[in-house]
């Protein structure tokens, strides 16, 4: 069975079609591209690139409705697609596609495997001051949930199928970048096996961050709501 490959998309049409010619060139797929109205036409070139690949899902939602939200439907119809195999990353180019056959391997073993900026051999050579915001709130994020978890906000990951389905299961509270760490908090509460494997985070190819403020919020919120709800899932 071949993995899955789950992409949301706003405002990457100039990353789009690279990142997926790259990813390509280095495993063999199937794609989920989940763009929300994006301004810039990045649903259309998602279109003009699933016309050539049969291997190719493209879910158009109705606005800018969140990252998290995104990668839940996105999970959802892998899944309901048999998965045994789901890959989460941006679509910007931050996430290097050439890790991917380590990660994939490492979920042979594992039920997620985290693409890490902070352990040993990772690193986040990116504008100095989201470099700060990402290594505080990282920081912050472990000491109200744990040490054992170097990178709790990254978003590149490799799932097993059949523990992501479990995982799915469990409500969550975020719908933006905050998901992202939440379904981190689930995966150890649920004693899922985890490995981190370091990654060079690059520099987004081309256009802009949708990261903001609000967003800051909502994993500051987030990450209290995780720490008193303990062990309850
Ligand atoms: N579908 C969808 N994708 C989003 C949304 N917000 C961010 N993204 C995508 O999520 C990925 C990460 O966002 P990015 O702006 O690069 O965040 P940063 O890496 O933290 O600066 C990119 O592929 C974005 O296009 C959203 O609300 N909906
Ligand atoms: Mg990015």
């Amino acid at each position: 069975m071949l993995p899955w490959i789950v992409l949301p998309t706003y405002n990457e049409a100039e990353n789009l079609a690279l990142l997926v010619g790259e990813l390509q060139r280095i495993v063999e797929a199937n794609f989920v591209i989940v763009d929300d109205h994006s301004p810039d036409g990045t649903g259309a070139i998602a279109d003009q690139l699933a016309e050539h690949n049969q291997r190719m899902v493209v879910l158009h939602r109705s606005g800018k409705l969140g990252l998290g939200s995104a990668y839940q439907e996105g999970f959802r119809l892998a899944l309901t697609h048999g998965a045994t195999i789901v890959v989460q990353m941006d679509a910007d180019g931050s996430h290097d596609p050439k890790l991917l056959p380590a990660l994939l391997h490492q979920a042979e073993s594992h039920d997620m495997v985290i693409a890490s900026r902070y352990i040993r051999g990772g690193s986040f050579p990116i504008v100095w001051y989201r470099r700060w915001i990402s290594m505080v709130g990282n920081y912050y994020i472990r000491l109200l949930l744990g040490w054992s978890i170097r990178d709790w906000s990254t978003g590149y990951k490799v799932w097993q199928g059949g523990f992501l389905q479990r995982v799915m299961t469990v409500p969550s509270n975020g719908v933006g970048y905050a998901w992202l760490m939440e379904m981190t908090w689930i995966t150890r509460k649920l004693q899922g096996r985890i490995i981190e494997v370091p990654m060079r985070f690059q520099e987004r190819r081309s256009g802009q961050s949708k990261f903001s403020w609000r967003i800051a919020t909502e994993d500051i919120l987030v990450a209290w709501k995780l720490f008193w709800r303990r062990s309850n899932l």
